[in-house]
């Protein structure tokens, strides 16, 4: 079925983990294509066009670059139960971007920082050079040897959603679970997973770590296996259903039609999409690009966080 939810992802990301959350929170049924976790990854570049992070999803042949990306389009596409059950989505999309910038960043320091040398080579080299720049090297041992200074710049937000969580509501907002806490949750997952003193850190947050269990047994929906190939041949066998959308506030002056590369806003090293553009919006901006075995694929990204440069 061509309206089937594909998530590239592989179980140890944490963003693929908020994803896997979000499906939870409304329920759905999804299927899983195991990606690998170091580049080159040919059956995720094929459908983005060279986006190589974690997670990406697949609707036919329209591809959801980012989980900023992916909650929207779910809220889009799946309303109810809503992500936004406070009726108040811009404080939780104002607030995920501390929440995938700052505070995701500071995880990934303490992670990969306190597992130094221990670190196999070719995934010390891959996540130092994306997330700590060309001179990762110096970068990692530097946040090795800050460890105590960024579990300090942790505990702060970590006390105040403790002290949040203290009068027993079950999730950030109220009793219902909210995007926000798919966007705190998989920062708490990642520490408590991948750092060793994660749980002893984290057990200084009783009403954090019971607002953990109730995330936790929101599940992931219900989530078949699927083969990479089988969802290049469901992406080649479909039509995107994103409509043209124009917008004449655009800051930079885009307007369907154009040639545009996308790429993160931050020197990760990574490789630009390459597509004409289809859609725009202040949050969002979908390309059309070319796949000589898969024909057209849309490939969708946020603004926020992504470079746009339009190719002369
Ligand atoms: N802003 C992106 C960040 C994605 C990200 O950095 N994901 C990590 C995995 S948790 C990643 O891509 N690591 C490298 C890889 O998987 O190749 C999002 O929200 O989706």
């Amino acid at each position: 079925m061509v309206t089937d939810i594909i998530l590239h992802n592989y179980p140890q990301s944490p963003v693929a983990e908020k994803a896997r959350i979000a499906f939870g929170i409304k329920g759905l049924a999804w299927h899983s294509v195991e990606i690998p976790r170091l580049a080159p990854k040919p059956n995720l570049t094929k459908l983005t066009g060279g986006y190589r992070r974690t997670p990406v999803m697949q609707i036919g042949a329209d591809i959801y670059c980012d989980s900023q990306c992916i909650l929207d389009e779910l809220e889009r596409r799946f309303p109810s139960p809503t992500f936004f059950p406070t009726s108040d989505p811009g404080l939780h999309w104002l607030l995920s971007r501390w929440t995938d910038g700052q505070m995701f960043d500071q995880a990934v320091k303490i992670v990969l920082g306190s597992a130094g040398d221990a670190l196999p080579k070719d995934f010390a080299q891959d996540r130092g050079r994306l997330y700590l720049g060309p001179d990762w090297a110096a970068g990692l041992k530097a946040a090795g040897e800050a460890l105590p200074h960024l579990a300090s710049q942790m505990r702060g937000p970590f006390t105040w959603m403790n002290d949040q969580l203290s009068d027993g509501r079950a999730f950030l907002l109220g009793d219902a679970p909210g995007a926000i806490d798919a966007q705190v949750y998989h920062v708490v997952w990642f520490l408590r997973g991948r750092w060793e003193q994660g749980p002893t850190f984290l057990s200084e947050f009783p009403a954090l770590e019971r607002w953990e269990s109730n995330v936790t047994q929101l599940g992931h929906g219900t989530v078949q296996e699927m083969a990479p190939e089988t969802a290049i041949k469901i992406a080649a066998e479909a039509n995107s259903t994103t409509q043209t959308a124009d917008d004449p506030f655009d800051p930079q002056g885009l307007a369907p039609g154009m040639r545009v590369t996308i790429s993160p806003d931050l020197d990760g090293g990574e490789q630009p999409v390459d597509g004409t553009v289809k859609a725009l919006s202040a949050s969002n901006i979908a390309v059309d690009r070319e796949d000589p075995d898969i024909g057209t694929v849309c490939v969708h990204f946020p603004r926020i966080g992504y470079k746009v440069e339009v190719l002369s």
